[in-house]
């Protein structure tokens, strides 16, 4: 498998957090002025969800801080879709900023927030960018013919759980939606897939890493992919692995707050052509590799599935 487990895993726990929390999971990750910054989701005692910050000088050991990043927002537009708790954020670095995506719950279903920070320090709300219900928004490092463009997940009762890409001017009005990657019947990723980090430029395409989730009589399990999408035309999929990239392995993935579970919302690329693959397992810790980036295009490529 192109995926290296750090022998160290869990990387960071409830145990490392200051304040009371009973998970640390789905975090995205950034490295900002050589240091990387960790967004990590907990459930609090009370089951509703905040986000926290860990930072860390070698992607691997994460110190957090002592309060909380993002808290459900008690004023303003916000404060209505948030109320039971913000989740799952992505990071993606573009025109100087850090645009940071989470899924906000509410009694109105879960829609996807954006919130900006250029230096991690004060972040700011600045629009809710689907109605409900949509998860797993991640935005590509870059525009495309002027457009920004985003991976995303409809909820849908009709059509399977798949992935759609959206455009728009301003990071606020999104359309020229269109459907581009849907779950593959009796595989691995057969009940519904959706975006995990965001796009990794290559050479050879954006690298995309999703989850899949198979439903199996003892619940559900979710693993990772990989897919390539066009560099100039990300709505066209070059190729899509057949097989997995990762699957829940090890004790902390295969058992925690919810059982089989590896989900990831941020991979940080390196000069060397590596990449640090951040991963949540069993949403209860959370956990990082290493591959080659060359090494999840070829997956891609070399063994790409038929359907
Ligand atoms: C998904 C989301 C993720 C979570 C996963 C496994 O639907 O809720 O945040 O990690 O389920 O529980």
């Amino acid at each position: 498998m192109p995926i290296k487990r750090y022998h160290k895993n869990p990387i960071l726990t409830r145990d490392d957090v200051p304040y009371p929390v009973s998970t640390v999971h789905n975090a995205g990750v950034v490295k900002h002025d050589g240091r990387y910054i960790m967004i990590f989701r907990s459930h609090k005692k009370n089951g509703r969800s905040i986000l926290g910050k860990a930072e860390s000088d070698d992607g691997f050991h994460f110190t957090a801080d002592s309060e909380p990043f993002m808290v459900p927002a008690t004023e303003g537009i916000f404060r209505e879709y948030e109320e039971y708790g913000v989740e799952d954020p992505r990071i993606t670095f573009l025109d100087g900023e850090y645009l940071i995506t989470y899924s906000a719950y509410s009694r109105h279903g879960v829609r996807i927030g954006l919130a900006k920070t250029r230096d991690f320090k004060t972040v700011e709300r600045f629009s809710l960018i689907t109605e409900a219900d949509y998860r797993n928004v991640v935005i590509f490092p870059g525009k495309f013919n002027g457009l920004y463009a985003r991976l995303d997940r409809p909820h849908s009762e009709i059509s399977p759980w798949a992935i759609w890409i959206s455009y728009s001017p301003d990071l606020r009005y999104w359309g020229e939606s269109k459907l581009i990657m849907t779950p593959e019947k009796y595989h691995w990723d057969e009940m519904k897939i959706g975006p995990g980090a965001p796009p990794i430029r290559t050479n050879r395409g954006w690298l995309n890493i999703y989850h899949g989730v198979f439903p199996t009589m003892d619940g559900c399990v979710y693993r990772l992919g990989a897919a390539l999408h066009d560099l100039e035309d990300p709505s066209k999929i070059i190729a899509i692995g057949d097989e997995w990239i990762l699957q829940p392995e090890d004790p902390w993935e295969i058992t925690g707050y919810v059982h089989n579970v590896v989900f990831t919302c941020g991979a940080v690329p390196e000069d060397d052509g590596s990449i640090k693959l951040y991963w949540g397992a069993a949403d209860s810790v959370m956990c990082v590799g290493t591959a080659m980036i060359e090494d999840l295009v070829d997956h891609c490529l070399n063994n790409p599935r038929k359907g």
